[in-house]
């Protein structure tokens, strides 16, 4: 008889706490008197950042790889389960990720009920389900190669649109609400494709998808620059996406990935306009210098994830019609443990919006109404540069976390305890390639 598996015992974040408590309530109490100082209340924002949530991409606890290598680490998740597993500890010990987003035929298994039961027991839901027609799956009849909701071929696109409902079919089964349509469909020659016959395709083909969904789902347009095309992209821009949302139907709204856009763009506008039409879907958050890098959030440009978050606070704030927003992070890690990188990659979202919240919003508002142009971004920059991490981690401590999650996860020795566990099977990879 096997034995369990290894995991972290509630003693040993219980114990990891005890030694750090007393330093994290010192700074905690600094921080609140500064931040009632400036009329915010500490109490007040730690529930807030308590109620935060982002879901985990199940394809982000495997190693990530480019088009040139992936470098397994050990102890890789190597079937569905155990990505739920991973997934668990980084909700045990971060505290802010109690969804998971699947992402199929990735996740495919035999039993939905049990996947289901195996999240609920880790404190784990599901969030948006992510269909994949950007890849041939052996035994697939017809090829991707060429599109596939907006394909030349009806057949391809009849393909395509079994596959988005069989994602519907599977997400009720998981307790899901909503579906993530990305597709890769474009061109790499001026000529290749007609252009407006590829969009006039795509909405007929997704129309068919949209009237596949249960009264209470919604479906989510990832739009992205380039890539796998390089020539055109038929969902290139948020402008077409809208367009499209439009013409879809309410039910249909579009999701932001922050990596693609050309590098200069300005996302935090974007996500303004789609709030403006109520067409926000959410987020695949992750971080870019380039292009779409995927990754950890908040680990290159910091300041343009907390534009972004000031623009959803303030939303929030507003109480902007049809805003709620579904948070998801997708991301590829290719030298770091997955684990690692997700936690903190959270914490960094979490921070984004703690600095968003201590954004002074009439003063901002008395500043950009007088065209004081400094007067105004100081505001933004003096919330942005204070150090909200004592307000984090107490968050974490209240709702039974880890003071620090990376710490307490290295000292777990988890990632070697499952390095035993897992013995690497060959052709099998969590992660996106
Ligand atoms: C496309 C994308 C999409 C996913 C995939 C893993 O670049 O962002 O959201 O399906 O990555
Ligand atoms: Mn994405």
């Amino acid at each position: 008889m096997s034995a369990a598996p290894f995991a972290i015992s509630r003693d040993f974040v219980a114990a990891h706490n005890a030694r750090l408590e007393a330093a994290i309530v010192e700074d905690y109490q600094a921080l609140s008197r500064a931040l009632a100082r400036r009329g915010f209340e500490a109490e007040a924002l730690v529930g807030e950042i308590m109620r935060f949530s982002v879901a985990i991409p199940t394809w982000g606890v495997g190693t990530g790889g480019t088009r040139f290598a992936r470098f397994p680490g050990p102890g890789e998740p190597r079937n569905v389960f155990e990505k739920i597993e991973d997934c668990g500890v980084i909700q045990q010990l971060a505290r802010a990720t109690p969804a998971i987003s699947p992402h199929i035929p990735w996740d495919k298994t035999s039993d939905y009920a049990a996947l289901r039961e195996t999240a609920a027991q880790l404190g784990l839901g599901f969030d948006a389900v992510n269909s994949n027609t950007f890849q041939d799956q052996p035994g697939q009849a017809l090829s991707y190669k060429f599109g596939s909701l907006s394909h030349a071929d009806a057949a391809v696109r009849a393909q395509a649109i079994a596959h988005n409902i069989e994602c519907i079919e599977i997400g009720r089964a998981l307790g899901s609400k909503a579906l993530t349509v990305w597709i890769a469909d474009g061109s790499n020659f001026a000529g290749q494709s007609n252009l407006t016959k590829a969009l006039d395709r795509y909405l007929a083909a997704m129309s068919e998808v949209y009237r596949a969904l249960p009264a209470d789902w919604r479906v989510f347009i990832e739009h992205k620059l380039y890539e796998p095309a390089f020539y055109s992209t038929v969902i290139s821009d948020w402008g077409t996406s809208f367009a499209a949302a439009q013409e879809l139907g309410p039910k249909a709204l579009c999701l932001v990935d922050l990596g693609h856009h050309a590098p200069s763009v300005n996302i935090e506008q974007i996500v303004a306009r789609l709030i403006r039409f109520k067409k926000l879907a959410g987020f695949h958050f992750n971080d870019s210098k380039y292009g779409d890098d995927d990754l950890d959030s908040g680990s290159t440009a910091p300041f343009r994830l907390f534009l972004v978050f000031n623009e959803l606070v303030d939303a929030a704030r507003r109480r902007a019609k049809g805003f709620a927003p579904a948070y998801m992070i997708d991301q590829s890690h290719n030298v770091t443990d997955p684990i690692e990188s997700l936690m903190q990659s959270a914490i960094e979202l979490q921070r984004a919006y703690a600095q968003a919240l201590i954004v002074d919003r009439a003063r901002l508002a008395a500043a950009q109404e007088a065209n004081d142009a400094l007067g105004a971004h100081l505001e933004l920059k003096r919330a942005f540069t204070a150090d909200v991490s004592p307000l984090l981690a107490v968050a974490r401590l209240r709702s039974g976390g880890a003071i620090a999650p990376i710490e307490a996860y290295r000292a777990s020795k988890y990632r070697a305890h499952k390095a035993k566990e897992r013995p690497p099977v060959a052709g099998t990879s969590a992660g996106i390639v």
